[in-house]
């Protein structure tokens, strides 16, 4: 078992990378003293990359060896050009809340007065082991914005976010299900298996 040092500060992530991770050769960590760098707004891929770079160089400097994974991830509304997108986790500005944001969203989406509810998850992985090999990824998944929230389960814009397969929103599936389907579920796959082709044993 392999410690895998998750590059990210949101909980809602590090649940979801404890459960994609089961299983595999992987076993997910934080480490506590994680300071996150300031993201950019000009790529998923580029921020991800940020985030991983920053941790590795942490550890590095702690003294620890390890692999390492930044997750950079978005809500891109069709109503709304594709935002928020990037700049997902800072919508609304610095003193919003979740609760502030999804309704923020809503007014925005009417507003547009388009009738497109279409929406797409989207999330990159960076993985750096420490030896050097780097891997990035990414992933996504269409749904639609629902007319009102609806859900507990998940984190961020999930109550939201209706998968239309299952007719629900990402916080009303259980958690197994959303992974099973969702923009890191599949990114955490992908990176499994270009993990398994593409590098060396190890890396
Ligand atoms: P870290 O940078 O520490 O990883 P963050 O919350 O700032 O955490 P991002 O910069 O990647 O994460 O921003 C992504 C935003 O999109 C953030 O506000 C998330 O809550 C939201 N988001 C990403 N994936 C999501 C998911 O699966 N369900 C709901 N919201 C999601």
């Amino acid at each position: 078992m392999r410690k895998l040092y998750l590059a990210t500060r949101n909980a809602g992530k590090v649940r979801e990378f404890q459960q994609l991770l089961a299983g595999s050769n992987f076993e997910p960590v934080r480490f506590d003293g994680y300071a996150e760098p300031e993201e950019g707004s000009a790529s998923y891929a580029e921020n991800a990359a940020l985030k991983a770079r920053a941790l590795a160089e942490q550890l590095r400097t702690a003294g620890i060896a390890g692999a390492v994974l930044g997750d950079d991830s978005g809500l891109e509304v069709a109503a709304l050009g594709g935002r928020p997108g990037v700049l997902s986790a800072r919508y609304g500005g610095p003193s919003a809340t979740w609760a502030s944001r999804r309704t923020q969203l809503l007014a925005e989406i009417a507003a547009s007065g388009s009738a497109d509810r279409r929406a797409r998850f989207v999330c990159a992985l960076a993985y750096i082991y420490t030896g050097g090999s780097r891997l990035s990824v990414e992933e996504h998944v269409d749904g639609v914005i629902g007319e009102r929230v609806r859900g507990a389960e998940g984190f961020g814009y999930d109550p939201l976010f209706v998968y239309e397969p299952a007719g629900r929103t990402f916080a009303e599936l259980p958690e197994e299900e959303k992974n099973n389907v969702s923009h890191r579920g599949r990114a955490v796959r992908t990176l499994l298996e270009r993990i398994t082709i593409e590098l060396p044993r190890n890396a």
